[in-house]
């Protein structure tokens, strides 16, 4: 299985033929390319955008930066390509990890194994002939016997659908699809409508150069400061020295970072103590307070108060104005209820003068103008919108592709109620497809990198398994889904986070199934579960050989 062939369909466009089509050039579809590459599949990538780097690639807003550190944001396959690549920041800005992502790509010489500009518009199995076919906008047709979508969890922009867009005379752009060329904000009237990570990354980047920044705030939101900073020589050297145990550390913790939760309760320790502890975590900056604190921060709505109430107070003491200082403050919502943003002096930039807050609870966007945006209570003029309105996340990306089967069935109507997976990386009725930290899966509930790169070894391994025992069909079983569903839904019933709203349960897409797109159970329990998985021969699995009469399928 290491030959492209080309065919021709029905309707006479060229079929191109691969043993895996793997979808999207980010991190997780060039790390996929490069071990099925390497395992001697023939693969083709289809990316829809003009170069690599997916959610790098099209979130180059000012001030777009990684929240996780760069010794766990990067490919840990090479140690020549740990060793050599320099990371200038503690956390890694968006150009920098673009850059990386190209060189990478350059580096394994992977470049001629993607087609750019080839947004996928369905994919197909073919009862038949076992065989996927995947069409793009672009006309494109491929077939393969397997498909892999690296489709990105945040990577379906949300715009709100206000009255009067297309009316607007001025500049309109999104964070999530952000211009190559140079956007001029000099001098202009701009807005922001949006408060998550995005929001709070580009808001302080622009504030300095435009006439008048106003922001829209929906919800508002924590931040706890990143204090990124450059990595000094003697920094580098010593992660450079130390990669193999870091990288093993972070591949067992609950959250794919090196944070440990601590064994205390932030309910039996001293008040003095405790805040103590908090502002250290606070002056380290990153998400030690939150995931590297006591344990039940996420679980027990008093222990979490403790700290809620110590963020809500370092706010308050930065914001200058009381009336701004109220409705920056959030009241409705526990910290860590909804994914909380890393900041550079996010709050600090409501005491400019030329920085105006609008409450869109206390005044709703009634429609936009011409020049501006109306609310219920006030007109602001403005020369450029900005939307940092977030993402259908985890599942909007994959629903936007119409995946089926040539008996009829159809992935978005199987998922009408919230998504179904076994592991996070199939689904019963879909065989030879495989999501790449699909929904159910840890994803973007820790460090996106050691969870694709857990999927990217799994599927990888898999499929060589596969070839090894000349299986043609994979598919997960409906039993084995079903309990994985259930346990995924279970894991949540305690915690904070489903007495509340986020992206995480599909709350902030109107109309969307709320219910948990991700599995908390743990970067490092779902990496042991899976690795059982493969070690009971693909238990929850149905694997049919080569040649088998049909409806034979050898169960493992
Ligand atoms: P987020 O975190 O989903 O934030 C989106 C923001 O946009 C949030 O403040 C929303 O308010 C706001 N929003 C969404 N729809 C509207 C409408 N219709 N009107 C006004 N405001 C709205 O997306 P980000 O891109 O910032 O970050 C996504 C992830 O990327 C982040 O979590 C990191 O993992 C990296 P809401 O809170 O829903 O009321």
């Amino acid at each position: 299985m290491t030959s492209s062939s080309t065919a021709s369909t029905n309707e006479g466009a060229a079929v191109r033929e691969y043993d895996v089509i793997v979808i999207g050039a980010g991190l997780a579809g060039i790390g996929m390319l490069r071990r099925l590459r390497d395992d001697g599949f023939s693969v083709v990538v289809l990316e829809a955008g003009g170069g690599v780097g997916g959610t790098w690639y099209w979130n180059r807003y000012p001030g777009a930066c990684c929240d996780s550190a760069s010794e766990v944001y990067s490919y840990s396959f090479s140690d020549e390509l740990l060793q050599t690549w320099s990371w200038k920041t503690r956390y890694p800005t968006q150009p920098q990890v673009l850059s990386y992502l190209e060189y990478v790509t350059e580096r394994f010489d992977l470049n001629r194994h993607i087609e750019f500009n080839q947004r996928v518009e369905s994919a197909t199995f073919e009862t038949g002939d076992n065989r996927w076919r995947v069409r793009t906008e672009a006309g494109g047709v491929f077939a393969a016997r397997y498909v892999l979508t690296a489709v990105g969890c945040l990577s379906e922009p949300l715009v709100p659908s206000y009255e009067g867009l297309d009316d607007f005379a001025g500049e309109v752009y999104y964070t999530a699809r952000w211009p190559h060329e140079e956007v001029d904000l000099r001098g202009k009237r701009v807005a922001v409508i949006g408060t998550g990570s995005s929001g709070i990354q580009i808001i302080p980047a622009i504030a300095d150069d435009v006439a008048q920044l106003t922001v829209f705030q929906r919800t508002a939101n924590y931040a706890i400061p990143a204090r990124n900073r450059p990595l000094t020589t003697e920094d580098e050297a010593k992660i450079k020295a130390n990669y193999p145990a870091i990288r093993e550390e972070a591949r067992w913790t609950p959250t794919g970072n090196l944070y440990r939760p601590d064994e205390a309760s932030a309910l039996t320790v001293d008040p003095d103590e405790r805040r103590r502890r908090y502002q250290r975590d606070w002056d380290e900056g990153g998400f030690q307070l939150l995931f590297g604190g006591y344990y039940d921060l996420g679980s027990d709505e008093e222990a979490n108060a403790t700290v809620t109430d110590f963020v809500r107070e370092k706010i308050g003491s930065v914001v200058a104005d009381p009336a701004t200082r109220e409705k920056l403050v959030p009241r409705d919502h526990p910290i860590g209820t909804k994914r909380p943003p890393l900041d550079e002096h996010y709050f600090e930039v409501f005491n400019r003068e030329n920085v105006t807050l609008v409450d869109l609870k206390a005044e709703p966007v009634v429609r936009i103008a011409a020049h501006g945006i109306l609310t219920a209570k006030a007109e602001y003029p403005l020369d450029v919108i900005i939307f940092a309105t977030g993402f259908d996340a985890v599942t909007g990306a994959l629903n936007k592709i119409d995946i089926g089967t040539s008996d009829g069935r159809k992935l978005r109507q199987e998922w009408a109620d919230g998504p179904r997976t076994y592991l996070g990386v199939a689904t019963a009725g879909f065989p030879n497809l495989f999501m790449i930290t699909g929904p159910q899966s840890p994803s973007v509930m820790g460090t996106v990198t050691i969870s694709i790169e857990q999927h990217i070894e799994w599927i990888g391994d898999l499929l060589s398994y596969a070839r090894a025992h000349d299986i043609d069909l994979i598919e997960a079983t409906a039993q084995a889904q079903d309990a994985w569903v259930s346990h995924v839904q279970d894991l949540i019933a305690g915690a904070l986070l489903a007495k509340y709203s986020s992206w995480y349960l599909g709350s902030n897409v109107p109309g969307k199934t709320r219910t948990i797109l991700t599995y908390a159970g743990g970067v490092g329990t779902y990496r042991a579960r899976a690795d059982e998985v493969r070690d009971a021969g693909y238990e929850g699995f149905t694997l049919t050989p080569s040649h088998a009469p049909a409806g034979a399928g050898g169960g493992r």
